[in-house]
């Protein structure tokens, strides 16, 4: 498969018009969601002397607001796609419509390039959409589309319509990502690592990123101070998959300097930490550095789960960061427990139990429905239950993969699960 890496940087006094697509799905929740990549690669490339624009229609279709500088976008009512035709709820358009974006696409000055990114596999719908419409606007414009779809899917990525698709890791100098680009951003993002020094069956972590690398912790509190000069931001989401690997010589470091070079600011990890790590002074540093959404990962304390998520957490590990996280000031309130449904093997027995064991200690369970991601240990077993997700990304999607694919329960079973989780505490 091709690699545009050198393509990419060796353009100068270009205008490449970067786009981040709309999201087509049941649901779509602003968990602090940017499109990191792309905005790093076009801070890469202005700096090699280029003329960058962004238009991300998630952000420019922001309605109402929520907590932590987040909105959530404007949607419209989309009829399913056939493979989604058993599934009785109802499908979205989210950001910006057809004539809004045309609309932006035309008030850009025509670009040399146009970059699209792209996040989950099955958002792919909002991919072909937006490539259709650049088309249409720019039809001699060659479209580069890169992200997590293309990298996971690269031969289904072939029908988006894209003339170039990016399918191999590009490694960048992540310097600080394009927060410029946006009228007045209401929170900042960082990556302070890539990849994860651990391997689990369901995550595409290490495929996306062979190694695990910290990031220069100097470069990262100078991407943060600049963005705080861009607008009024009170808020920084984390976007690490293992911030806490490497506590010692990266992350305390890391607080220290936050405290001491920025103005006080709530952190956010929407993605779960690695619990054996939280020992009572990490607590004390997550809690005096200002983080204020945390979100911890169990994922299951059954052998299956356990296995299959590199036995990260168990019940003694999580108890003990719980109780340190306590003792260093978080409330239960803001202990969001990630717990896995519908890994296969998982029984409902066994989430029940994982669910019980959560709210014996008190904390928020947050269940995350298992997404197939290809090329993982899982999506090979899962592919045995359905061969369909091999040619469809649409089967990849966590909400009806274990009701609608997998069938490894009803839809009644996943409701009597999910208010389980969230009713009794
Ligand atoms: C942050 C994150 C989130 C955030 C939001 C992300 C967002 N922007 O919307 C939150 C916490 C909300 C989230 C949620 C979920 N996530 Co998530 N998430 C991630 C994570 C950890 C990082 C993504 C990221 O920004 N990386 C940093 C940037 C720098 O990397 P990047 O975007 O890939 O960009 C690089 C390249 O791709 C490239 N690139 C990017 N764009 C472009 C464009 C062009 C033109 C080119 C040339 C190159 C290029 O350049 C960059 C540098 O190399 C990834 C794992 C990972 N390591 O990637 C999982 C991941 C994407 N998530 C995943 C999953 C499973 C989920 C959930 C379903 C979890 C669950 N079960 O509930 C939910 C679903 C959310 C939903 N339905 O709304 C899966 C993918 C699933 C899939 N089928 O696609 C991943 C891969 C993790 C995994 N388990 O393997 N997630
Ligand atoms: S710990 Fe998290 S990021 Fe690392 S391999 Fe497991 S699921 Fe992926």
């Amino acid at each position: 498969m091709p690699d545009y890496a050198d393509f990419l940087f060796k353009l100068r006094n270009k205008k490449i018009l970067g786009v981040n697509p709309p999201v087509r799905d049941f649901a779509f929740f602003d968990l602090w969601a940017k499109p990191l990549g792309l905005l790093y690669l076009l801070d890469e490339l202005r700096t090699l002397g280029n003329h960058v624009e962004l238009i991300d229609c998630i952000f420019e279709a922001k309605d109402k607001p929520k907590r932590f500088g987040r909105y959530i976008p404007r949607k419209t009512l989309i009829p399913k796609p056939d493979v989604y035709k058993a599934v009785p709820r109802k499908y979205y358009h989210f950001g910006l419509n057809e004539d809004e974006f045309a609309k932006r696409l035309k008030e850009t000055e025509k670009p040399d390039l146009v970059l699209v990114t792209s996040v989950m596999t099955y958002w792919y719908p909002g991919v072909i959409w937006a490539i259709k419409l650049i088309k249409k606007i720019f039809p001699h414009t060659p479209v580069l589309l890169g992200g997590i779809y293309p990298r996971l899917c690269s031969t289904h990525a072939k029908l988006s319509g894209a003339d170039m698709i990016q399918t191999q890791p590009l490694f960048l100098k992540f310097e600080k990502p394009a927060m410029d680009l946006y009228t007045n951003p209401h929170y900042g993002v960082t990556l302070t690592s890539i990849g994860c020094p651990l391997r689990c069956n369901y995550c595409a972590s290490s495929i996306l990123w062979p190694e695990h690398r910290k990031r220069n912790i100097q470069k990262i509190i100078k991407e943060i101070q600049w963005q705080l000069s861009l607008g009024n931001i009170e808020d920084v989401a984390f976007y690490d998959d293992a911030l806490l690997v490497g506590k010692k010589e990266h992350f305390y470091p890391l607080c220290d300097n936050l405290i001491s070079d920025l103005p006080p600011l709530r952190y956010h990890t929407p993605n779960g930490l690695h619990v054996k790590l939280i020992d009572k002074t990490c607590a004390r540093y997550l809690k005096k550095t200002g983080f204020k959404t945390i979100r911890l990962s169990l994922e299951g304390i059954d052998e299956n789960t356990l296995r299959a998520s590199s036995y990260k957490a168990d019940e003694v590990s999580f108890a003990q960061a719980v109780e340190n996280l306590l003792e260093a000031g978080f409330t239960r309130e803001e202990l969001e427990t990630y717990i896995l449904i519908g890994v296969p093997g998982q029984t409902l027995g066994d989430i029940e139990k994982t669910i019980a064991f959560a709210h014996s200690l008190g904390v928020k369970v947050k269940t995350a429905q298992f997404s197939p991601i290809p090329g993982t240990p899982l999506f090979e077993k899962a592919s045995d239950m359905e061969p369909q997700i091999r040619k469809e990304p649409l089967l990849h999607n966590n909400t009806v993969f274990c009701t609608y694919v997998s069938k490894l329960m009803t839809p009644e079973e996943l409701q009597y699960i999910k208010n389980l989780a969230h009713n009794s505490i």
